[in-house]
């Protein structure tokens, strides 16, 4: 039996204990053997005078999933390539692969609302109430690590665009998005295809992405990283990126202001010409079981902060807190932005991070689309003081995303100590 087909088998055993059935009983083993005839897929049980004939639907669907072909850099350093379904291919034929069952399965409910209030970017442009929302901004981010904002400005007609090509590309056949953006030659965790990917062994996320590098300008040049249908795609994004710069940039002057900082304590890092910006397009489909898979595994965001806009669906973020899991309540209509790393550092620990994860949903394809703002690779970060020894060191950026992006995914926040005294 090939590895992927092993795995998928223990990855179903596991589900069988975990729901303290008495493996002994016949009719569980029956269905254990008929798992392991069945390998590696995942689906509603065919035990029917039918399943010759789904078995052989089945196997005519599996030739039908295209993959993608990741790149990632193996225990030994070397580059390796490993086909990847395509999970809009996937949801198309509603199939759960066992690679992609969480191992202990992830029996993740969706957890109930919570009220989380909005920062008013128009008040918060006032004399009158900035006092009033800075109070609120360093509530909201102590308790979630991120927060909601409206009456930012944006025009709303950009958003729209933003969602249009961003639908118009995942419509279109496979061979066509592959054509449209090119391929990679590196595990640089570019363009289309699959999320961060390390080893054979990590369970596979419920997701198909797309990212590219949106500043400097010119990072991107030479490489095929922008997709070039639908045509107005780049342009498009471009115009979030521009507009959402402006707003992160005044909400780096917020932040800093809400612990009582000088107003340039955070954005002192940043220059429009040579700031990073990368953009990431998360497309979650439908899945016929959420509740065993995850869309993209607990995280928190290598970046200052992020922008994030959403659509399809309004259920899919969730963000540890108190140690529970919370569906974020974040409507489509307004936009969300999350605390990365590097704020936490900037602000010697003022601010943490948030540690946060997206679930698929049942009947609704969802997507995000990810704007992760950062200083330019060589800035060096000093942490504010308040005369008291500080919690954490001085960080070059660059240094610090190498060392998140060698050690992630991990089960917790793990990464951030690389920058912390003992
Ligand atoms: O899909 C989302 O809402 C979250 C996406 C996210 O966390 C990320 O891209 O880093
Ligand atoms: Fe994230």
């Amino acid at each position: 039996m090939d590895k992927l087909s092993k795995m998928a088998v223990e990855k179903n055993t596991w589900m069988f204990q975990d729901h303290n059935i008495n493996e002994h009983h016949l009719t569980v083993r029956l269905r254990v053997i008929w798992i392991i005839y069945r390998l590696q897929w995942c689906r509603p049980d065919t035990s029917s005078p039918d399943s010759t004939k789904n078995e052989k639907k089945e196997m005519e669907n599996i030739e039908r999933i295209h993959h993608h072909d990741t790149k990632f850099i193996d225990q030994n350093g070397h580059l390796q390539t490993i086909k990847i379904p395509v999970v809009q291919d996937l949801a198309r034929l509603k199939i759960l692969p066992g690679d992609f069952i969480q191992n202990p399965v992830a029996a993740h409910p969706f957890p109930p609302h919570t009220f989380f209030d909005a920062i008013d970017m128009a008040k918060l442009r006032t004399k009158s109430g900035r006092a009033t929302e800075l109070r609120k901004l360093a509530s909201i981010c102590d308790e979630w690590g991120m927060f909601i904002i409206r009456n930012h400005g944006l025009d709303p007609r950009a958003l729209e665009e933003v969602e249009q090509v961003v639908k118009n590309f995942f419509e279109l056949p496979f061979e066509d998005k592959k054509s449209s953006v090119g391929t990679y030659t590196d595990a640089d965790n570019m363009g289309y295809g699959r999320n961060f990917f390390k080893s054979q062994h990590q369970p596979l996320d419920w997701i198909d992405r797309l990212a590219m590098k949106a500043a400097p300008v010119g990072s991107t040049e030479g490489l095929r990283v922008w997709p070039n249908n639908p045509p107005n795609f780049r342009p498009a994004v471009e115009n979030f990126v521009e507009i959402g710069r402006q707003v992160l940039d005044e909400l780096l002057e917020a932040l800093a202001e809400a612990i009582s900082c000088d107003t340039d304590s955070f954005s002192r890092y940043f220059d429009p010409d040579t700031s990073e910006i990368n953009v990431r397009v998360n497309y979650y489909p439908a899945c016929p079981r959420p509740d065993l898979t995850m869309g993209l595994v607990p995280h928190s965001d290598a970046s200052a902060l992020t922008l994030l806009t959403q659509f399809g669906s309004e259920n899919g973020l969730q963000v540890l807190k108190s140690n529970q899991w919370i569906t974020v309540p974040w409507p489509c209509d307004s936009l969300l932005v999350n605390v990365g790393d590097l704020i936490e550092i900037m602000g010697d620990g003022r601010f943490r991070s948030s540690w946060h994860r997206a679930v698929a949903q049942p009947d609704t394809g969802r997507f995000s689309v990810a704007l992760f703002y950062r200083p330019p690779r060589g800035a060096e970060i000093e942490p504010v003081s308040d005369g008291e020894s500080n919690k954490y060191k001085n960080v070059v950026v660059g240094d610090y995303l190498d060392h998140f992006y060698k050690l992630s995914p991990t089960p917790t926040k793990q990464a951030i100590m690389f920058a912390k005294f003992n």
